[in-house]
């Protein structure tokens, strides 16, 4: 035994040795292999070789760090070429585990996440790359998404100091009148929670859905010295249990959870269940003292309204029936976003929230406010009610003249029953307001009087609030509310459904049951709704094409022109068109002005189905020959390669970019594109737009500020919550309306930057310019927009009324004191397509 076991250790020792020895050599080995493999560039292989190396011998991970990082990267370009993403993730997996504080690696798996279409996960490595280092390249793709993480209405509403100080005292009435266990739904940041804990509440739980928020909330939790003393639940209410989470059934739940149209966020869902498993039974009436359930707020009453709104109307309607001289009527029914018609398997949001107060050009309201529903939180029977569907039909008097273009809700929230709070238009609220804007039948709009009457059915079926209009009835008409009488009615509401109903009374033609339906995002309505923009595109088109096509072929107007026609000879077949190819996002109809132009072949980049059908209907509608319109993207894959050659011997005469997105941002990557478009363009050919300029000007705006970042510790009461979500805040503000933005202008406009899209040599990338002071004050932000030159006498403004483009803003980090007559210096800079701008006292 004693031999054995004096053995088996020196046994062991050597093994060990030999081990040891072995183990070396087969690092020594892998790297020799790796290296080899970089240099033949086997990205896939020199991977596998470090990831083994680093895994044996941990020691040696600095000093490959960035080899290591490198082969990654390119292997993983690699697997995301070959389409091998569960691959792709693996890998990086297995380098966070190696390197789980490497922020170069949480980059770059949150772009191969963002470029997959998992944006949320995307989002949470590019924020955890920007913790580890808060310098690292991620900032920009954190920028970018910081959003989705924490939607930024959660800056406003803890801005809102009255709310704030209505939550707080209902609160605080409630824990003084005996509510001693407290559940807070949606805690967000927490700030209900602390009022209550604050208040005294002895026990208190609060449950968040959002992983960012929970995580967010513990923070500040902490920081406000309550940390276990209000227990942070990282769940959905429903998923709380008695005694799993919380040991006993609360006296009081409070929750916020409401957006613009009540219900929007399941607050009548969560009591339902909260009212069943959480909350202690509800005082019967007669009933005084403690050992009862309540919620705060204990009830809403919602208000409708009327109006309107052209801004609303260019959104969601088609208000044109030709545009530069492509008939849209007739082939296609063109639709806005929102529908107040609903299927069992569509749950959309039947309402596109505004603040109304802001809307460009203003609204008017065609009727009085009128009580659309009201809701008792603390009654289970009215809130299963309401889940029920239960449908109230509402007969809404007109009593001012104008078009129907929306109705409008808004809510006040009772607290109890000495605190409310209103998300009224004209309140001086952070709330925006549900809009239910009347779509289109059969391209009218529709004028309603004093006297006529809207005949809508509220109800609230799926979560969401929905106002359907069932009919107008005009003044004296007796038979209001039948849709039977339709040759005196409008029918709007549940269109589809009346579609078909009207149709087989023979009341709409079968005309418009076979055209074709294409659901436009508001802001592609808002494009084809544009007349301008179309306009000055057809021109600008047109003298690039009169330009380069033979002259012999000038005489003839178009190739698709009557063949029977004398005096317009057919082509001859060897002409060969010229080739447009436009790569806009979403819904474009320039194909076909450009088709409409003769000798044109026109390629369409539109992706999805219903568009390139809805395309190919007014291609034939306006007598365009078959061949005329192509779809470019149907034939590609990958992104990069939208812009190739049309074909293999030809080049393309314009390239149509669309260089600024919706939000008022320039789009990424696009010169990049631009780079690749100029050597595909035939001798003379354009792109377009051919320069774009950025202006700006320099405002004071309080409401930018608080729209940005929360304000310090006074709107929040003292509690400390601004170091916490201020971590998401970024430095430029988007869809933004500058017509409307409260704040005063300190400095006239002036051209920023300006970036030639033919002429690459033009661009710089700092440019520097003196801003004169008109009017002193603070300037806390540079709102900016984009003249888009399309040729040299043609240009388009994002920031005009007809634009459907939003404009946006840099927000200063620190707010600059100026005085009128001084000169500013602002520096521009431009990289990856980001623009950012600093101010500086002129030297002078
Ligand atoms: N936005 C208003 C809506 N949650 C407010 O994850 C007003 C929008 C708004 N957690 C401009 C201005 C304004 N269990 O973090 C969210 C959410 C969470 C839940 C656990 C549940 N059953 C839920 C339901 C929601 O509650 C938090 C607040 S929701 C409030 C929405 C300023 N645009």
């Amino acid at each position: 035994m004693s031999a054995g076991g004096s053995r088996r250790p020196r046994r062991g020792h050597r093994a060990g040795q030999v081990q040891a020895a072995s183990k070396k050599e087969l690092i020594a080995r892998s790297v020799q292999s790796a290296q080899h493999c970089l240099q033949n560039r086997d990205y896939g292989t020199a991977y596998a070789h470090f990831l083994l190396v680093l895994s044996l011998a941990p020691e040696l991970k600095d000093g490959f760090k960035e080899t290591f990082q490198y082969s990654l990267l390119k292997w993983a370009e690699e697997l995301y070429a070959l389409n091998r993403n569960r691959d792709l993730f693996n890998c990086y997996e297995q380098a966070l585990e190696l390197f789980p504080s490497d922020d170069v690696i949480c980059n770059s798996m949150g772009e191969q996440l963002f470029r997959l279409g998992f944006r949320d996960e995307a989002a949470g490595y590019f924020h955890k790359a920007v913790k580890l280092n808060p310098n690292s390249d991620a900032k920009e793709n954190f920028y970018r998404v910081a959003n989705w993480l924490v939607e930024r209405w959660h800056f406003i509403m803890l801005n809102d100091t009255k709310r704030n100080q209505m939550y707080q005292k209902a609160i605080q009435k409630a824990v003084r009148t005996g509510s001693k266990t407290v559940l807070d739904i949606g805690t967000g940041t927490g700030i209900l929670s602390m009022f209550a804990r604050h208040a005294g509440a002895p026990h208190v739980y609060a449950c968040e859905l959002s992983k960012t928020m929970y995580e967010l909330a513990r923070e500040v939790v902490a920081a406000n010295q309550m940390e276990g003393q209000i227990k942070l639940l990282h769940m959905k209410s429903h998923d709380v249990q008695i005694p799993g989470q919380i040991p006993e059934r609360v006296s009081l739940v409070i929750t916020e959870t409401v957006d613009a149209g009540l219900f929007g966020e399941g607050i009548v869902e969560s009591l339902i269940h909260a009212w069943k498993h959480l909350l202690l039974p509800p005082k019967p009436k007669e009933a005084c003292g403690e050992g009862y359930g309540q919620v705060i707020p204990a009830a809403a009453v919602i208000y409708g309204m009327a109006v309107e709104c052209p801004e609303i109307r260019r959104h969601h309607r088609v208000g044109v029936r030709e545009v530069a001289g492509v008939t849209l009527g007739g082939a296609v029914q063109f639709w806005g976003p929102v529908h107040s018609s609903h299927t069992s398997d569509d749950v959309t949001e039947p309402y596109a929230t505004e603040k109304m107060s802001r809307v460009p050009g203003g609204y008017r309201a065609l009727s009085r406010p009128f009580q659309a529903m009201t809701v008792d939180f603390n009654n289970l029977q009215d809130l299963e009610n309401i889940a029920a569907g239960k449908v109230c039909r509402i007969s809404l008097p007109v009593n001012e003249q104008g078009k129907l273009d929306a109705l409008m809700t808004w809510f006040v929230l009772q607290l109890d029953d000495e605190h409310s709070l209103s998300t009224g238009p004209s309140e001086e609220t952070c709330w925006e307001q549900a809009v239910y804007p009347v779509q289109n039948f059969l391209d009218e709009d529709y004028f309603v009087s004093p006297g006529d009457t809207v005949v809508l059915d509220v109800s609230c079926p799926d979560c969401y609030l929905r106002m359907d209009i069932v009919t107008v009835s005009k003044a004296g008409d007796v038979d209001s509310g039948n849709i039977g009488n339709v040759s005196d009615s409008m029918i709007l509401g549940n269109e589809a459904e009346l579609c078909d109903a009207l149709a087989s009374l023979h009341t709409v033609n079968t005309q418009d049951r076979l055209q074709q339906k294409c659901i436009l995002e508001s802001s592609e309505m808002a494009l084809l709704n544009n007349v301008k923009y179309h306009e000055s595109f057809k021109s600008a088109i047109g003298k690039v094409v009169s330009s380069l096509i033979p002259r012999e072929s000038c005489s003839s107007q178009s190739i698709n022109s009557d063949p029977m026609n004398e005096e317009d000879p057919p082509q001859p077949a060897t002409e060969v068109p010229l080739y447009v190819l436009d790569v806009s996002e979403g819904f474009s109809i320039l194909p076909l002005i450009a088709g409409q132009l003769g000798h044109v072949k026109s390629y369409s980049s539109v992706e999805k189905e219903q568009h390139c059908v809805a395309l190919e209907k007014l291609s034939e509608r306006n007598g365009l020959a078959k061949e005329t319109l192509e779809f470019w993207l149907s034939q590609l894959e990958a992104d990069d390669d939208v812009l190739q050659r049309p074909k293999s011997d030809d080049m393309w005469s314009i390239i149509i970019l669309d260089v600024i997105e919706t939000c008022g941002l320039i789009r990424q990557e696009v010169m990049e594109k631009a780079a690749i478009a100029r050597c595909l363009l035939q001798s003379g050919g354009k792109i377009f737009p051919q320069s774009v300029v950025m202006h700006g000007l320099l405002v004071e705006s309080q409401s930018l500020l608080q729209e940005s970042a929360v304000q310090g510790t006074d709107p929040t009461l003292g509690f400390s919550i601004a170091p916490f979500i201020n971590q998401f805040k970024v430095p430029v503000h988007v869809f933004l309306n500058l017509s409307t933005l409260p704040c005063v202008r300190l400095s006239e406009p002036v051209a920023l930057l300006r970036l030639d899209l033919m002429n690459p040599y033009l661009n710089s990338s700092n440019n520097e310019l003196k801003v004169r002071i008109c009017k002193s004050g603070q300037v806390t932000a540079v709102p900016f927009w984009f003249h888009l030159h399309l040729d040299e006498d043609i240009s388009l403004d994002t920031s005009s009324d007809t634009s459907h483009w939003k404009q946006a803003a840099f927000i200063l980090e620190t707010p600059l004191q100026v005085e009128q007559g001084e000169e500013l210096l602002l520096a521009v800079h431009f990289q990856n397509s980001n623009v950012s701008v600093t101010l500086k006292r002129s030297s002078l």
